[in-house]
């Protein structure tokens, strides 16, 4: 194969004692004997389904025996040997590809959905490519700590096509960090063959452009991949960055059993299967004149029989039970406050938004070095708007670290960080961008808590909203895409305490939060603030302005124009009108807002979102559920018509809600 390493058995396993080979003869063959069981019990309808990768064990089992206990892996579908590798408790392995109770996520996931921190492996999430991002934040980690740790993750010649692969890869190759790119190329992509996923001659070709090694190396010799993988390891503890290593092997089986192989050429698996892994270090055990056929028969033999005792007990564990209060728990970690610096500074008279912001993430890298911030010039240049002016010269550039410009990636390195212990937070230029990012955020940091149980403090900062003149892509209001998504809280405060409080309040959270900080109150809003490590409770709401007449449900800049329509109209009619102010939207406090609904007997729910399919949809849906016979007229909603934010401010005033609400009370209290 062109550009293949060249390694002969033989010398490959010089290094090698005859009691590691037969260790590693023993690694190879517990995924395989595993896989044909799995296959019969597929076969009797005992498992639903099943990523193959006999053939392919080379690639897993080389990899993860060529690295240290403490290094991290990130493994994909068909890497069992990765898990045997790091000598999973089987019995608990069966219990979760059966699905069953006790397994490592409760029935929560499937298959190898899932990591174990204790073992430093971070299992899959389906999207493909997805936790390459993660395996740089697992390797910035260790860089940051100083430790000489390395990341492993796989990735197959099908999602090598993805975004997501581009941007890790990139990252980690302009922070030098110890990530080795495993590509284990298995020539098929479900039925799509690797000549029509990529168009240079070896994945391995791409690394010359992000500025690493690459190398092609012979998948099926797993002493050749324990080589390579070695090597690459070694260059990335000394400080010499990630690698990428594409291993060349072959899909023996169906992309998963219920497929089937007809479009893959019957000579292909022929020749494949005369180099079988297992058969081809049997041969060096040959070659060396130890471990017989009859001792490895006995071998076989003793591994069938565990393997058998494990499945049938696990087959007979009992399907997950839960109750609705359990899994709505499940979905979130414990608080985890940051430590608390002496006093905590911060805080005065007369704060602007943005600068009570900047203070709150002051205080909190102040308090503790596990907070960590990326984001696109936010570095010496200290963020398009000033953030993080001076933060470069006061937590230096390892804690405040510049990205290049790409979304997913640092989000998924925030995963990473998370998952070792760090508090990181990710800077979106605008919010608008984090669509960019939206994977990450919505099925990586969400849901990982709930899967398997770890806990994700991060914290997603996003400049939002209108009324700068911006346009269609730097003036949205994003709350609606994340707000439904379960394992996200999302705060959107109004006043530079709340924003300061808050901002506290979500590192201490111990979950992801989406913090959104809108661009018009950074100037606008300017109010005392609290000092020191005073937080604003999340899921807390406000009364803005009192009054008896009717609510405002807002949040955002939509507080400042409640309280100016409710001032106005009381000058001009008597009426009182209470602006409650959300703070935080999930979870949002329901009892206040029925509090107030309750006394008054009206409410609107205003934002400046468009209206259709906004969160206003949701709290005013509460408010008719709960307070329906209490209402003296039908809760009312006000949002942004359901345009794009046009460029103009002519015409954005034409579309934002914020000139209406005085008409939209009226109409109200007119009821
Ligand atoms: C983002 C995304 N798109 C599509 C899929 C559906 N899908 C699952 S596996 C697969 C093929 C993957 O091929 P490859 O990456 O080469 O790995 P292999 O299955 O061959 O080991 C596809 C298309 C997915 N899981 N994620």
């Amino acid at each position: 194969m062109a550009g293949m390493a060249t390694t002969t058995p033989s010398s490959a396993a010089a290094d090698l004692g005859d009691d590691d080979l037969h260790d590693l003869y023993r690694a190879l063959l517990l995924p395989r004997l595993i896989e044909e069981k799995m296959l019969l019990l597929l076969r009797q309808g005992r498992v639903s389904k099943w990523f193959s990768g006999i053939g392919q064990e080379a690639v897993a089992v080389g990899v993860a025996r060529a690295l240290q206990p403490d290094d991290w892996i990130l493994p994909l579908h068909r890497n069992l040997g990765v898990w045997t590798s790091r000598e999973f408790d089987l019995g608990r392995l069966f219990r979760q590809l059966f699905g069953r109770d006790g397994g490592y996520t409760n029935g929560r996931d499937r298959s190898f959905h899932f990591g174990s921190i204790e073992h430093r492996v971070v299992g899959m999430i389906s999207h493909l490519g997805s936790m390459l991002p993660v395996a740089d934040g697992l390797a910035l980690a260790g860089q940051l700590r100083g430790e000489p740790r390395v990341a492993a993750v796989f990735c197959g010649d099908g999602g090598a096509s993805e975004g997501d692969v581009h941007e890790a890869m990139n990252l980690a190759a302009v922070w030098r960090l110890p990530v080795v790119f495993v590509v284990e190329n298995n020539q098929f992509a479900l039925s799509t063959p690797s000549t029509e996923s990529y168009a240079c001659r070896d994945l391995a070709d791409r690394a010359v452009g992000y500025g690493m090694p690459g190398e092609v190396v012979d998948g099926n010799d797993v002493l050749a991949v324990r080589g390579a993988m070695l090597a690459a390891a070694e260059r990335g503890r000394l400080g010499g960055g990630p690698s990428l290593l594409e291993f060349k092997t072959f899909r023996m089986r169906g992309h998963e059993e219920a497929s089937g192989t007809d479009y893959v050429p019957a000579d292909l698996v022929d020749e494949w299967a005369a180099k079988d892994p297992v058969a081809r270090l049997e041969a060096v055990l040959e070659e060396r004149g130890v471990y017989g056929p009859d001792e490895r028969g006995i071998l076989r033999d003793e591994l069938r029989a565990e393997i058998d005792r494990l499945v049938k007990a696990a087959l007979a564990w009992p399907e997950p039970r839960s109750t609705a209060e359990d899994e709505l728990a499940a979905v979130w970690s414990a608080p985890s406050p940051l430590r608390r610096s002496p006093g905590g500074g911060g805080g005065g008279r007369g704060v602007r938004y943005i600068d009570a912001i900047s203070d709150g993430l002051r205080t909190a890298m102040r308090a503790d070095d596990r907070v960590v911030l990326m984001g696109q010039d936010i570095g010496e240049y200290g963020g398009v708007f000033k953030v993080t002016d001076g933060f470069v010269a006061e937590f230096g550039a390892a804690r405040v670290r510049n990205t290049p410009i790409m979304e997913s990636g640092p989000l998924g390195a925030a995963l990473g960080l998370a998952l070792d212990g760090f508090r990181p937070m990710v800077e979106m230029q605008f919010g608008d961008f984090v669509s960019c990012g939206f994977n990450q955020v919505v099925n990586n940091l969400a849901k990982t808590t709930y899967r398997w149980g770890a806990p994700v403090p991060v914290v997603v900062r996003l400049p939002i909203g209108g009324g700068i003149g911006a346009g269609p892509f730097h003036s949205q209001n994003v709350e609606a895409w994340f707000c439904h998504v379960a394992g996200l809280k999302v705060v959107a405060p109004a006043t530079p305490a709340d924003a300061r409080g808050l901002l506290l309040a979500a590192f201490d959270d111990g979950n992801p939060v989406l913090f959104l900080e809108h661009k018009w109150l950074y100037r606008n809003a300017v109010a005392d603030v609290p000092g020191g490590h005073e937080t604003v409770p999340i899921g807390s709401a406000r009364v803005a302005r009192p009054g008896q007449d009717a609510t405002v449900v807002t949040w955002s800049v939509g507080v400042p124009w409640a309280v100016a329509a409710a001032d106005q109209l009381a000058a001009d009619t008597g009426a009182e009108v209470e602006v409650v102010d959300l703070r935080s939207l999930v979870p949002w406090d329901v009892e206040l807002v029925l509090d107030s609904v309750q006394r008054t007997g009206r409410a609107l729910v205003m934002h400046e979102a468009p209206r259709t399919g906004g969160f206003g949809g949701e709290v005013a849906s509460v408010i008719g559920e709960a307070a329906f016979g209490l209402l003296d007229a039908p809760v009312s909603r006000l949002g942004g018509l359901d345009t794009p934010i046009p460029f103009s401010k002519a015409l954005e005033d034409v579309v934002s809600p914020r000139n209406r609400v005085i008409g939209a009370l009226m109409e109200l209290l007119a009821y």
